[in-house]
């Protein structure tokens, strides 16, 4: 009998990195505090509605984290230590094409996978690796001197991983290995005292100021925490009565009247922290970095691939509204929303657009059998739909929250080679399989409408679109 079942441990995880990351940023704790006010504001006015997408201590609980590694063996030690908190690897990110300044890095997220254990905690972590092998950012020296920098360092204990790889085979840990891996584990993303090479973080910073936070250094750290709020925009503007600065823009799908969809971000500036640092005649001096900064989301409905082929039209609509008449994003999005997109759930999930879950509706006077087709079992009262919560990122405002944080654009030569890098190379470096976030969401999806065609004693209900 295991004490600390794979959940548990990643609730605390969460909780112990929360703890220590608003000790390292107390801006961050200024966030959460304001995110936990507008939530209980808005359960107060109508528990129902805000509950819509995530119990409410789901929510309270939720956060990602964001972090950045140099190797693909680092990047197989978090796949471990997180494996062992039920967080497996789910999409693959490139921002090095989805970025319009130097941010050389491909990414995932690790997260719960299934239903009843993103109700119990949907902890979730991005995770960037460095892409040196990318001649667009780094010649044939740098690399070879970047991957010998890297490959002196170790970011996990071997100890932390030994216990990882346990808690993975046993589905948890006794109380003592629990308490000794949280410790180890939460250690491995604090940020470091020991003092940064100045002239090779520099050397990095100018071909990218993510190459420098990631390359740079010794160590690892998280870079952000980002909690979830249920008004995003009410949000933002208690953060600025606070005389916090925020970034200009809220990235992803604009506030509107019709439904949420995927997610919306937006985060305070990077913050100067006190690092120290070893000159060039080594000796060590007192400076500061600016690479954390303080991110908070508030997540909507999953889209279908059609669903998220129509999203990425219309941001690329607002984007040459934008463009063209020089009027502000926020103004242009919603006008382009309401002509466009569908105003109601229901329309979302009669068209296919979104993920639901599906479950039989009482139709005790219901004469004819069901139809098979799921617009019209939703269209004719069959069904009940109830949202599916998109659990994943989006690389466009990926991009803009690197971008909106860094201190230089760095230099990205786009007449040179890229390195092809993609899922399958991330799932093997892994050694793990990355899973398709679509997948994913059907699968839920698809359980559901098994439950409702068993209730109605139709097994054709909900087979055609
Ligand atoms: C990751 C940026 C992406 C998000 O929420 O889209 C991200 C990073 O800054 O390392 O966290
Ligand atoms: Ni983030």
């Amino acid at each position: 009998m295991t004490a600390m079942r794979p959940w548990q441990l990643r609730s605390e995880f969460a909780r112990r990195l929360s703890t220590m990351y608003g000790a390292e940023v107390p801006a961050y704790t200024t966030l959460v505090d304001v995110s936990h006010e507008v939530n209980e504001e808005l359960l107060d006015k109508d528990p129902e509605q805000a509950q819509r997408l995530g119990a409410i201590d789901r929510v309270t609980a939720e956060r990602h984290g964001a972090i950045r590694v140099g190797t693909p063996g680092e990047l197989r030690q978090v796949g471990q230590v997180f494996a062992a908190l039920g967080m497996h690897p789910v999409g693959f990110y490139d921002l090095r094409e989805a970025a319009s300044s130097a941010v050389p890095v491909v990414s995932t997220a690790f997260r719960p996978i299934d239903g009843d254990e993103l109700a119990r905690n949907p902890f979730r972590v991005f995770t960037s690796v460095l892409t040196p092998s990318d001649r667009r950012f780094f010649d044939a020296d740098l690399q070879r001197r970047l991957e010998e920098f890297l490959s002196r360092r170790s970011l996990f204990p071997p100890e932390l991983i030994l216990l990882a790889e346990r808690a993975e085979r046993d589905g948890g840990l006794e109380q003592a290995d629990a308490e000794r891996f949280l410790d180890l584990a939460v250690r491995s993303f604090e940020l470091s005292p020991d003092p940064v090479d100045r002239g090779w973080y520099e050397e990095l910073e100018r071909v990218s100021a993510v190459a420098a936070d990631i390359g740079g250094v010794t160590t690892t750290h998280i870079n952000h925490l980002t909690p979830r709020v249920l008004d995003i925009d009410e949000l933002y503007a208690r953060m600025g009565r606070r005389g916090i600065t925020m970034i200009d823009d809220i990235q992803g799908p604009p506030r509107w009247e019709g439904p949420d969809v995927l997610l919306r971000q937006t985060s305070f500036k990077a913050l100067s922290e006190p690092r120290r640092f070893r000159e060039a005649d080594g000796s060590v001096a007192e400076g500061t970095l600016r690479v954390r900064f303080g991110e908070v989301e508030a997540r909507g409905i999953a889209l279908t691939p059609r669903g998220r082929a129509l999203y990425d039209g219309l941001a690329d609509e607002v984007e040459r509204l934008r463009r063209d008449t020089g009027r502000p994003r926020a103004d242009v999005a919603p006008e382009v929303w309401t002509r466009r997109f569908p105003r109601s759930e229901h329309a979302l999930a009669r068209d296919g657009l979104a993920y639901f879950t599906f479950t039989a509706a009482d139709r005790p006077d219901a004469a004819a059998p069901p139809p098979e087709s799921l617009a019209e079992l939703v269209d004719q009262g069959w069904v009940h739909a109830e949202p599916i919560v998109y659990e994943d990122f989006l690389p466009r405002s990926a991009a803009g929250i690197f971008q909106s944080n860094l201190t230089g654009d760095g230099a990205k030569d786009t007449t040179r080679q890229a390195a092809e890098l993609d899922g399958q190379w991330m799932s093997g470096v892994l050694e793990r399989p990355l899973h398709d976030p679509y997948d994913l969401y059907a699968r839920q999806r698809e359980r559901s409408l098994e439950a409702v065609r068993r209730r109605l004693g139709a097994p054709g209900a909900g087979t055609r679109p």
